[in-house]
């Protein structure tokens, strides 16, 4: 199929299949020294959610090792998990934020 521009030319549309941007999982990781308020205010603060449902991951995180904070785009991700890491930091926490693909 060809497409016909009004300048004359015939440009051939692509066949190329563009399949859609990889989502990446950010994910919180248990330890036994971050108090449970902070990882339910990180959960508030860089995952919008309320405190009812940062209170439900955070217990999934403390009891499974590990749970899902939300699945982004990379870029987004890769910052989601630098903000985490960075504040955790601050705090003098050994919070973990890790992402992968989803
Ligand atoms: N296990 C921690 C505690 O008992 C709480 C905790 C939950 C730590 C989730 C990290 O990602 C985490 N204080």
């Amino acid at each position: 199929m060809a497409i016909q521009p009004d300048n004359g030319v015939e440009l051939e549309k692509s066949t190329t299949q563009v399949k859609p941007p990889p989502l990446y999982k950010v994910l919180l990781l248990n330890d036994d020294f971050t108090p449970m308020d902070f990882v339910i205010v990180v959960l508030q603060q860089f995952f919008a959610m309320d405190r009812e449902r940062a209170t439900r991951v955070m217990l999934k995180v403390h009891t499974e090792g590990k749970g899902v904070c939300g699945v982004f785009p990379k870029d987004i991700a890769s910052t989601k998990v630098a903000q985490v890491m960075d504040f955790s930091r601050q705090h003098q926490h050994p919070l973990q934020c890790v992402m992968e693909e989803s």
